[in-house]
């Protein structure tokens, strides 16, 4: 069993720390944020995941988990797993993996291991971790293996995941990958296939890329269907009983702190991601292709009342971290009119919880997440508080006909029939 230091007990960080730890490592997650450190200690969690309260709690309790702001100089690993943002200009913002990697450095010792786990651009570990832990006057790859081990889990099914999808795992030589696939196979059920740490760079980002460039295809499918008169949605379920098809689905853009930002990473590493550029910049026009559908059923803005339901980046979290909703949410309130957002998971992010008092007096109201506590809305009763009959259904969630048989216009994002 190693002692294990986790830097960033976000997203990621934490449960893959709480997974180690359930598994008999000693493990401190190490982070400069107090308020999410406090809650470790306490056994607590600062963001909806299902299960992870749970297994953070027992795991607290057990003695084999604890929070700390200052990094452990007693580990035999450091994982690190910090945000990689993206500045103004769509490069990386690589400060705080860079910070992370200098504060490991007074801490190594011969027998070490350092593994990346946070989403960055091709070459990190080579260019940018590797010069810096070098610092300590040992020799990488030899007194201590580094690697990069992209996490791949989605939001929502973290720890199932984290336990059953197959591992990359990067090392800047054979020695250092082998070590650490000995550790990952603790937690991880799944094949842990080796390479090298550039290459694990490349494939995490073509992961995403591969998916944020077939939901661009999906948006301009849907964007082209309402020009053509074609229900794009029903284009989606016909083209995908070929064998060898799956479009993706439209919808009001591409959010959380992923799949939105990855592809950025290739474009600016590479003059040759041209596809890739061309497939951010659809996904990131959806906010706005709604905000003009919406000014278009309304006739203008004249002071009316929309609702717009969900405002995460996707559904049955509460994570808004780049949602287009919230893009579009700004662009509406720019406007002269009264913008009212209903999301269950999101009331701190100023939104109402219940759907009928947020629709109540409103022109229009917009499905924007599909979030299951919108899966049975009473529509006779949401036609009662509105004091319009329009619903826009962005994600394709809402059954028309229940819609319709209110009294309700149903109108489909996508559909141009
Ligand atoms: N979306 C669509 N249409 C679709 C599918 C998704 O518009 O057909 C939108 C969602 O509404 C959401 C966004 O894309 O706004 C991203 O959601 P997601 O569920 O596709 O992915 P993430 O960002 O939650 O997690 C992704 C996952 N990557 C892949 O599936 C290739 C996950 O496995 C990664 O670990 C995670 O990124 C990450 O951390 O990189």
């Amino acid at each position: 069993m190693k002692s294990i230091c986790v830097i960033g007990i976000g997203y990621v960080g934490l449960p893959t720390a709480a997974m180690f730890a359930s598994k008999g490592h000693r493990v401190v997650g190490f982070d400069l944020n107090k308020e999410a450190v406090d809650a470790l200690n306490k056994g607590k969690i600062i963001i909806e995941e299902p299960g992870l309260e749970d297994l953070v709690k027992k795991t607290v309790e057990s003695g084999m988990l604890s929070g700390s702001t200052e990094c452990p100089e007693d580990c035999d690993v450091y994982i690190i797993a910090v945000p990689t943002p993206i500045n103004e200009d769509k490069t990386a913002d690589m400060r705080y993996v860079r910070s992370a990697t200098e504060s490991v450095v007074p801490c190594l010792r011969p027998g070490n291991t350092v593994i990346l786990e946070s989403t960055s651009p091709p070459r990190t570990v080579e260019d940018l971790m590797l010069p810096i832990l070098e610092k300590s006057g040992l020799k990488m790859g030899e007194d201590v293996y580094v690697a990069h081990s992209p996490e791949r889990i989605l939001p929502g099914q973290v720890l199932y995941e984290l336990r059953t999808n197959s591992r990359i795992v990067g090392g800047i030589n054979e020695k250092s990958a082998m070590e650490v696939k000995k550790l990952y196979e603790s937690i991880c059920e799944g094949e842990i296939c080796l390479t090298t740490a550039t290459t694990a760079e490349m494939c995490k980002l073509m992961e995403n890329t591969f998916r944020d460039v077939n939901i661009a295809l999906a948006n301009e499918l849907a964007k082209m269907s309402e020009e053509l008169g074609v229900n794009a949605w029903e284009v989606i379920s016909l083209s995908n009983k070929h064998p060898r098809v799956n479009l993706h689905f439209p919808g009001p853009g591409v959010g959380g702190h992923c799949i939105a930002l990855d592809p950025w990473f290739l474009v600016e590493k590479s003059k040759n991601a041209l596809l890739i550029k061309q497939g951010r910049l659809i996904n990131d026009s959806m906010p706005e292709y709604v905000f003009d559908k919406i000014k278009t059923i309304l006739g203008g803005f004249n002071g009316q009342r929309v609702t717009l339901l969900g405002v995460t980046y996707k559904p049955d979290i509460d994570d808004v971290r780049e949602s287009p909703i919230m893009k579009l949410r700004g662009l509406l309130e720019k406007e002269n009119i009264e913008v009212c957002a209903c999301d269950p998971h999101a009331e701190k992010a100023g939104c109402i919880g219940d759907v009928y008092s947020a629709s109540k007096g409103s022109s229009l109201v917009v499905l924007c997440v599909n979030h299951k506590e919108f899966a049975d809305i009473d529509f006779n009763k949401l036609k009662e508080v509105m004091s319009g009959d329009t619903i826009l259904d962005t994600r394709n969630f809402i059954d028309k006909e229940k819609v319709e048989a209110a009294g309700l216009k149903y109108m489909l994002l996508g559909n141009g029939r």
